[in-house]
């Protein structure tokens, strides 16, 4: 927050929050000046990408990604580069994320699971169709549309997902393994396909349980659980479903159910309409060329501009899922992966509550202007839990603070301590939700 608000400016895009963040790439919300249209821009840092020889290999993922059209994937647009930056220009999707919803109201009914379960098989049947195998799924990348559609993030994108961790070196996996099937963990060489079924199988126990499959405080417990495919189905869950989920959660990818398989199980049967979509084929790979070959004609300018605005409506409802108010307002909505609420208390004395509520809570507290970075030291279940939180001015008198899961656990961002970070904070301050 400050009097003059920085606008950013890529090319045709003007640059705004941020969403998103992992080991090689932000997330941040655009809008294409030319069209209006809203975009979810995700930046890496080239030197970055260079230091970990992943040039290659991204640009292979993102050329494979290109192509890759399905009304249940993330579209990516276009790619471009600048001296220090690539920019991947990526659909932008209201929803949420699909966990948020087991957060918020715990876990579903079959009817409604299976409805995203026909939406991720296909997903997942359509890309390894075509070669390509996400080998991350999870819930922070099974994204909901305004339609309540599934919006599958990252296909094809693994290298993004790698993480560098304190020893320096690139690994795949990072945290705890929830989601990752157990040939995968043996790294001795896995099948794309038959990994990615895994995951598909852990995504669809939640929605039906609302908690995990395997889960273990003791990283070395739970690698045992997930490879003797240690779980229990839940009393509530049908037979058929039961008989599903044990199929997909088989240890041995060889005897593991495939997707011809799964197209003809009872369960999943029910109510599924095949796929229907036209996808026209008018690829352009020049753009990917460019930015990997470094053109230097090609880089787009990064502009700054300096402006003396503070947040208006529109930005306010550009916050807010879609157009509706209603969520801006809405008190009822629990937490999620970003909590908003505004305060009427000024800047610095926000920053200081907020700090105040942190500290006890056991975090350890960066503070730079008016954004903070707010770290748990007690390691989460998929490691450190980062909240980051930033303060925008809407009226003179009048703070907006956003609250943001930055790395770690989304249901844990929605438990213990985010929660009682913000319930402490509301104490203190006087706010109300946005
Ligand atoms: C698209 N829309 C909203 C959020 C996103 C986060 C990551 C990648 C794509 C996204």
């Amino acid at each position: 927050m400050s009097q003059s608000k920085i606008k950013r400016r890529v090319g045709k895009y003007e640059i705004g929050r941020t969403i998103g963040e992992g080991t090689f790439a932000k997330v941040k919300f655009a809008r294409n000046t030319e069209t209006g249209e809203p975009v979810a821009l995700k930046i890496l840092d080239k030197e970055k990408v260079l230091k970990h020889k992943m040039a290659e290999q991204i640009k292979r993922e993102i050329a494979t990604m290109k192509l890759i059209k399905h009304p249940n994937v993330v579209r990516l647009y276009e790619i471009m580069g600048s001296k220090t930056k690539i920019f991947i220009v990526l659909e932008y999707v209201t929803g949420g994320e699909l966990f948020d919803k087991i957060v918020n109201n715990g876990r579903m009914r079959e009817d409604e699971a299976r409805r995203y379960f026909h939406q991720l098989i296909n997903v997942v049947d359509y890309c390894h169709s075509r070669g390509v195998y996400h080998r991350d799924l999870k819930p922070e990348n099974l994204l909901l549309d305004a339609y309540g559609n599934l919006k599958v993030s990252d296909f094809g994108l693994s290298a993004l997902s790698k993480q560098v961790r304190d020893d320096g070196l690139l690994h795949t996996t990072c945290g705890t393994p929830n989601y990752v099937a157990p040939e995968v963990l043996d790294d001795g060489g896995y099948d794309g396909a038959t990994a990615d079924l895994w995951s598909c199988g852990v995504i669809l126990f939640v929605l039906l349980a609302g908690y995990l499959p395997f889960d273990d405080s003791n990283l070395m417990n739970l690698y045992k659980k997930i490879s003797a495919a240690e779980f229990t189905c839940p009393p509530w869950l049908s037979f058929s479903a039961m008989k599903l989920i044990t199929q997909i959660l088989d240890p041995n990818p060889m005897t593991r159910i495939t997707i011809p398989e799964i197209l003809k199980d009872e369960w999943f049967k029910k109510g599924y309409k095949p796929p229907v979509f036209k996808e026209k084929d008018d690829t352009n790979l020049d753009d990917v060329e460019a930015v990997f070959k470094d053109y230097e004609e090609h880089h787009v300018t990064e502009q700054r501009d300096e402006q003396p605005t503070a947040m208006n409506a529109f930005e306010l409802i550009s916050m807010s899922k879609g157009l509706n108010l209603g969520n801006l307002f809405d008190a009822e909505e629990g937490f999620k992966r970003e909590t908003r609420f505004t305060s009427k208390c000024p800047a610095n004395e926000i920053i200081h509550k907020i700090e105040e509520a942190a500290k006890p809570l056991g975090f350890d507290v960066h503070k730079k202007n008016y954004k903070m970075r707010l770290q748990n030291l007690k390691a989460g279940r998929k490691g450190n839990l980062n909240v980051a939180t930033e303060i925008f001015q809407v009226a003179p008198s009048l703070h907006m603070v956003e609250v943001r899961k930055a790395k770690g656990d989304t249901l844990e961002f929605n438990t213990v301590p985010h929660d009682s970070l913000i319930t402490i904070s509301l104490h203190f301050l006087d706010v109300s939700y946005c």
